[in-house]
């Protein structure tokens, strides 16, 4: 069975260490033990830092499956040390606010060094996992960004000294500077109506056995892929069943900023708006199901009323059997 997961940077990256354990140890209904997952990923949170292209999601979901993530962070290697980024605040060469890891500027030497070259970055994607996602046995899983060409997502925030009263920043300045401790007015995704879907993209929607929307970010992370032209398209079409996990429990997000991005689209932050949002197929939207978490119970017939299978279950990753069980449970929803 083909297995393709919408990803983002940690949500997603935590829901694919469950589901690869739950195809590991077989407990998934209907998954034999060599499933092929196929990541399609963000990019739109990239970055251009001191001169190095960054990739976060994409970078997030290979360290967490190739084993090199800060578990504490969640982004970012492993025993990492900080003096390049020290070095460059000594010379108060700004962003100072952007955590550029030492071993993670390798990836970034190698990745801009490869772009220079003409490579797109599907391929440079495909040369780091060959170090971090290649194993005996084949690859963990297929990463593939979203698009080769460059979509980056700014947020206008209120700014009383610009006579607009307003000012955009990067996605990271918003998140990593700002801490979204200011609302966001509006999102902007550079580039993104221009963007085509990076190689691979349709086809691992349209030939899947399984389409996954995990619980990431569905404005900035899971928003993004589908505003890709034609990808939304091709969820809505595939043969294989659609489901998606909420990431919005007891009207929040469990971590990052989901309620801000949410708030700056007008959509409510419950996990019933989230799954309303992406909509159902038979309605013009991409999900055959949506998952909510116990605590949201309440709210199912709201989402059945909205004609999506739904079912209210512990979707806590607090370890790999849990985030499997979810998996399970998600698929049971719209393959049972
Ligand atoms: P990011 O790119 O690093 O922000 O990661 P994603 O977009 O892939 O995922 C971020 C989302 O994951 C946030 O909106 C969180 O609410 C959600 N999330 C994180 N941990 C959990 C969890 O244990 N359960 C659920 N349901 N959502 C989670
Ligand atoms: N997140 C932070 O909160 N602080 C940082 O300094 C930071 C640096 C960073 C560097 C490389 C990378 O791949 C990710 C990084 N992140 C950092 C996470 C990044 O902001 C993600 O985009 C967020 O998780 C939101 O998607
Ligand atoms: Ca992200």
């Amino acid at each position: 069975r083909d297995i393709t997961v919408l990803s983002g940077g940690m949500g997603g990256a935590r829901f694919l260490q469950g589901l690869l354990h739950g195809i590991a140890t077989g407990s998934l209904p209907g998954v034999a033990p060599d499933a092929r997952v196929t990541v399609v990923a963000n990019t739109a949170d990239d970055i251009w830092v001191h001169g190095l292209k960054v990739c976060p999601d994409l970078d997030t979901v290979m360290y967490t499956l190739g084993d090199g993530i800060d578990l504490d962070r969640g982004w970012g290697r492993r025993d990492e040390t900080w003096s390049t980024k020290d070095e460059l605040a000594a010379y108060g060469v700004e962003p100072t606010w952007f955590g550029l890891g030492d071993r993670d500027v390798a990836t970034h030497l190698v990745r801009t060094q490869m772009l220079d070259a003409g490579y797109p970055l599907s391929q440079v994607t495909e040369a780091l996992c060959r170090r971090w996602l290649t194993t005996p046995d084949g690859p963990v899983v297929r990463l593939l960004p979203m698009t080769d060409d460059r979509v980056e997502t700014h947020v206008a925030i209120a700014d009383p000294e610009s006579p607009s009263g307003r000012r955009v920043v990067h996605f990271q300045e918003y998140w990593i500077r700002l801490r979204a401790q200011v609302p966001a007015e509006t999102l902007l995704f550079v580039g993104l109506e221009e963007s085509s879907p990076g190689p691979g993209v349709i086809d691992a929607i349209t030939d899947a056995d399984l389409v996954v929307l995990p619980p990431s970010n569905p404005v900035v992370s899971l928003g993004t892929i589908l505003g890709v032209p034609r990808v939304r398209e091709a969820v809505a079409a595939t043969r294989a069943p659609v489901v998606g996990l909420s990431p919005i429990v007891g009207d929040t997000h469990v971590r990052g900023m989901a309620e801000q991005m949410l708030t700056a689209i007008g959509v409510e932050v419950s996990a019933a708006a989230v799954g309303l949002h992406y909509g159902s197929r038979a309605s013009g939207g991409v999900l055959d199901g949506w998952l909510v978490d116990e605590r949201d119970a309440d709210q199912v017939a709201r989402v059945t009323d909205g004609g999506l299978a739904c079912r209210a279950v512990p979707l806590m990753m607090s370890n790999h059997d849990a985030t499997a069980a979810m998996a399970a449970a998600a698929i049971d929803l719209v393959t049972g």
